[in-house]
């Protein structure tokens, strides 16, 4: 079962990728080419891509009207057994995928491998959601009258996804999407444009008939322009975006011109609390891979480490050893972390860390900025000059009024705030007005929960990390983190499907609700 796509990985040759509809790749390209490269071998390209328009969004949004009716008439159990197929095909596919993954964005080969693992844990959640999607039987108040609710399909929905999770994330639309009957527009994000792709042959290869997934490889901008023009035409049903703030707050926006609720799932400042009680070491080592991890370049990364004054100094001191020896570099070896994922990820942290100056005490590593020759890094694991590689940086002494501790950096840097009481961690970790992950160090139950009534988070962790979320628990965040939206196991069936009631009567005769209600 390998496919092209996959074989392509292995020879590192640069494949060319283009918008699919129905399986099929379209010719030419309308929006121009660019090149998806590799963060880690700097010039090596990994897909020549060729663009779409607003008009090819569009059109991928008819193909799927077309193919919607059809895929919804499929009795669910049966839709279910073409996911079962795709997870077995990812399966079987996984270390390909996983190197592709590794080759195009430069996350560790092992958390690539745990990306996919993550499409295969969703495949075999909603494999068995198909003989359930589960509807309700509701009495009445009248007699020989019987109500129901059913989970109907939403119709189109149109997925924008980034690139930091060039598979997992997707899926968690994708295929709880299709298992619903509906059918869908994805883009992919431009950088991730090869895993994307790879990914969608998996699904096509799965046995979906045609138009129930088309790919639409484009630029942003051009994404947005294109919904706009569809939502206009009566064409999406749904959008779901992960993605910045910025963007989805505009995506929002637009959904709403058309009276639809996307599916958010956006930024977060992350907050790790460590408690006077907590075990440091193990604080620290959850700091570590929630703030270092996927080079911070995750929307569960964590922001700002909230550390009781008792143990301040203590924490400070391990976590910088920690991250100072922790190996960082090419991604293939087992390193903490990788490359940036592209370009555009790179320059905007080396921006934010210009922003940051010297004001504040910066400790984990020797150096900061870009790791170069001249700026090297004690524990790095290759040459630095072949990929876009930052140091890790630690800013110490973070207060509400820096800069640094409401914006989202989406890079290696964590900020480290001290705090005196219960009340101001809770202050800390709310204030930004984010609200995706959290977590907490304590081994006191009842601190524990005490912080779970009073953050505001979708999702908290206690003794583990932000990021790392489980595929089959509810996925997403509050304040500017979403709306209030989830993704994942049963709960992102509110996403996919619309409830139907039907209202039966079999009396023979018009009974009219509040009216010819039987009285006692
Ligand atoms: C994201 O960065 O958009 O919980 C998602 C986690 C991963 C998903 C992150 N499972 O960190």
């Amino acid at each position: 079962h390998t496919t092209r796509d996959t074989e392509n990985s292995e020879t590192h040759t640069a494949r060319t990728v283009a918008s699919r509809m129905g399986g099929k790749p379209i010719e030419g390209a309308p929006g121009g080419t660019l090149s998806s490269t590799n963060p880690a071998r700097l010039g090596e390209v990994v897909a020549e891509v060729r663009l779409g328009d607003a008009a090819t969004f569009v059109e991928a949004c008819r193909a799927a009207r077309e193919a919607q009716k059809g895929w919804a008439s499929v009795p669910a159990p049966i839709r279910a057994q073409v996911v079962k197929r795709i997870g077995r095909l990812v399966e079987e596919n996984k270390e390909a995928l996983a190197r592709l993954v590794t080759r195009e964005v430069g996350k560790p080969y092992a958390e690539s491998l745990g990306e996919v693992q993550e499409i295969i844990d969703t495949c075999d959640f909603f494999t068995g959601e198909g003989r359930r999607l589960y509807g309700h039987t509701v009495p009445s108040e009248m007699p020989d009258k019987q109500l129901f609710t059913f989970r109907v399909p939403v119709g189109v929905a149109a997925i924008i996804t980034a690139g930091n999770f060039p598979v997992a994330v997707p899926s968690w639309y994708l295929v709880p999407a299709i298992l619903c009957g509906n059918a869908v527009v994805w883009k992919p994000a431009e950088y991730a444009a090869a895993a994307g792709d790879a990914l969608a042959q998996l699904f096509f290869h799965g046995g979906l008939p045609d138009g129930v997934l088309n790919v639409v490889q484009c630029e942003g901008p051009v994404a947005f322009e294109g919904l706009e023009l569809a939502l206009g035409e009566g064409l999406v049903d749904k959008v779901g975006f992960t993605g910045s703030t910025e963007v989805g707050s505009r995506i929002g926006e637009l959904c709403g011109r058309y009276r639809q609720s996307p599916c958010l799932e956006l930024g977060g400042k992350n907050p790790l609390v460590v408690m006077p009680d907590a075990k440091v070491d193990l604080a620290v080592e959850g700091a570590l891979f929630s703030g270092f991890g996927t080079a911070g370049q995750r929307c569960t990364s964590l922001g700002t480490a909230i550390v009781h004054e008792s143990v301040y100094d203590e924490f400070l001191s391990r976590f910088d050893r920690a991250v100072r020896e922790a190996p960082v570099g090419d991604p293939m070896r087992d390193v903490l972390y990788g490359p940036m994922i592209s370009e555009k990820f790179h320059e905007r942290f080396l921006g934010w860390l210009e922003l940051i100056g010297g004001h504040h005490t910066v400790l984990g590593s020797t150096g900061t900025g870009r790791i170069t020759r001249d700026n090297p890094r004690q524990n790095f694991v290759g040459d630095p000059e072949e990929g876009l590689y930052c140091h890790p940086t630690i800013v110490a002494g973070v207060t509400m009024e820096d800069e640094l501790y409401g914006m989202e950096t989406f890079g290696p840097i964590v900020g480290v705030a001290k705090f005196a009481t219960f009340e101001e961690a809770v202050e800390l970790a709310n204030g930004h007005g984010y609200g995706l992950s959290a977590a907490i160090y304590t081994e006191s139950a009842r601190e524990a929960l005490r912080f779970r009534e009073r953050i505001s988070a979708g999702m908290l962790s206690v003794n583990n990390s932000t990021s790392g979320a489980e595929a089959h628990l509810p996925f997403g965040g509050n304040g500017k983190s979403g709306n209030g939206s989830r993704l994942s196991g049963m709960w992102v069936l509110e996403q996919f499907t619309r409830w139907q009631a039907v209202n039966w009567d079999f009396s023979g005769r018009l009974q009219k609700a509040q009216m010819d209600v039987p009285e006692l």
